[in-house]
């Protein structure tokens, strides 16, 4: 059933189901979550990498990685700090393309992000293959803010946004886990919302 959309109220938050247990809707804010000090990212000697166990180690320019086929996600991202913004979007291109130049070995299984900063978060490769993951340079039709990643960041929004490194610079492939900068800090190893994995334990 659809709810009529009233003079008070959330019509989005108001859905049933439609945010995970424990968030709340922030509507049109979006909250700035930086554990680092934000750097200065220059696009022009900015690179993207792609390493570890892969067939054929890969880098992209600013220019390479525009001149791939360009994927949208529209959708929401859910913060582990209980903030939620639903029906946004981000346009980049998608992990899947990145990987299928790279050639994933076929004992790799996980994968670390590492930011030009040294923030790093780690991955299993099943969440970010089959269209699941992004790396986005557009927020809402806009270069993405420097403060929100820009240039370029990680976008998984089916997991916890602590998942989207901001200014990414490396994906590097693994054949085993290796927890990153929140993992290691008592965050939980995979971070799905929907099952409320804040916490190592949940
Ligand atoms: N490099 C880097 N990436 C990061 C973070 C960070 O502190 N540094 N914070 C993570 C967390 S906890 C969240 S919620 C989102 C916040 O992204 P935003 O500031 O664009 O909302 O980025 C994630 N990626
Ligand atoms: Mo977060």
């Amino acid at each position: 059933m659809r709810v009529s959309r009233g003079f008070t109220g959330s019509r989005r938050g108001g859905e049933p189901g439609r945010l995970p247990p424990g968030q709340y809707d922030v509507g049109s804010n979006w909250p700035v979550l930086t554990a680092e000090l934000t750097p200065r990212v220059d696009p022009d000697s900015w690179t993207l990498t792609v390493n570890g166990r892969v067939a054929d180690p890969k880098v992209w320019s600013w220019q390479d990685l525009r001149a791939l086929p360009p994927s949208t996600y529209s959708g929401d991202i859910h913060c582990v700090t209980t903030w939620s913004k639903l029906d946004t979007s981000f346009t980049g291109v998608s992990v899947d393309e990145l990987l299928a130049a790279a050639g994933p070995l076929p004992e790799a299984t996980h994968m670390v992000a590492t930011s030009t900063t040294g923030y790093t978060t780690n991955l299993p490769l099943a969440d970010i293959t089959g269209g699941k993951a992004w790396i986005v340079w557009e927020h809402e039709g806009r270069p993405l803010t420097v403060e929100h990643g820009g240039p370029v960041r990680m976008l998984v929004p089916h997991l916890y946004f602590w998942k989207s490194a901001k200014w990414i610079e490396t994906i590097t492939l693994l054949d085993h886990d290796e927890p990153g900068f929140w993992e290691v800090r008592g965050y939980h190893d995979r971070g799905d919302p929907w099952r409320e994995q804040r916490y190592q334990g949940d």
